[in-house]
């Protein structure tokens, strides 16, 4: 399923992010971005050693990468050029600013992709794992913030793909991009 803004396609894949031949995949990392669990361990396993070489050297240089906030990395071992890592929310109710958070997630990650002109990137449903973000809510600001980016930036990617796990959460993603 794909929905076209200004020009610019945003497609719902199902899916496993690490097979994903783009430009850059986002990672669903954590602050410490030492790798963890989830598609943050999926990634490190399939990009391998450099990848977290990567992250360590910027942890050493940047201190840990502050919630809402996105780095990138090469690709490593990984079919993607390269690894954007960015840092969700943990869900705490909704009252923690948690959807703001999360919306500059995505908007940082694809300012990063804009600076290195990137035409094709990759996310996963940031927090709506471990994090416990309740998918349909995540849905919505994610394909909300990415749409508003694709619309207004001059220089933005061509394609935005959502790697989505589980048929749930693809049926989710499916219902909030229908009613953008
Ligand atoms: N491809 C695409 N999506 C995936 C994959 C994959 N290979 N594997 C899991 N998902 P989560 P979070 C989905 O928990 O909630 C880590 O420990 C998963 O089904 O990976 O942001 C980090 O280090 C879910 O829909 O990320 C942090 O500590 C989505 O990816 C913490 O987890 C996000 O689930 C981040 O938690």
């Amino acid at each position: 399923m794909e929905k076209t803004f200004s020009g610019r396609v945003i497609e719902l894949v199902l899916g496993d992010i690490t097979h994903q031949r783009v430009d850059a995949i986002v990672n669903a990392a954590n602050s410490t971005l030492l790798g963890g669990g989830g598609v943050d361990g999926a990634i490190h396993r399939a990009g391998g050693p450099a990848v977290l070489e990567e992250c360590r050297a910027i942890r050493a240089e940047r201190g840990e990468c502050p919630t809402g906030e996105a780095v990138l990395t090469g690709g490593g071992g990984l079919p993607a050029r390269y690894v954007i890592h960015a840092v969700g929310p943990v869900w705490r109710g909704g009252d923690q600013a948690e959807a703001e958070l999360l919306a500059s997630c995505y908007r940082n990650s694809l300012r990063i992709a804009a600076e290195l002109a990137l035409q094709t990137v990759a996310f996963p449903s940031i927090s709506t794992g471990i994090y416990g973000y309740p998918v349909s809510l995540a849905a919505s600001t994610a394909l909300g913030a990415v749409a508003s980016f694709l619309t207004t930036e001059t220089v933005a990617p061509t394609r935005v793909s959502f790697v989505l796990f589980d048929p749930v959460t693809f049926a989710t993603y499916a219902g909030a991009l229908d009613a953008l």
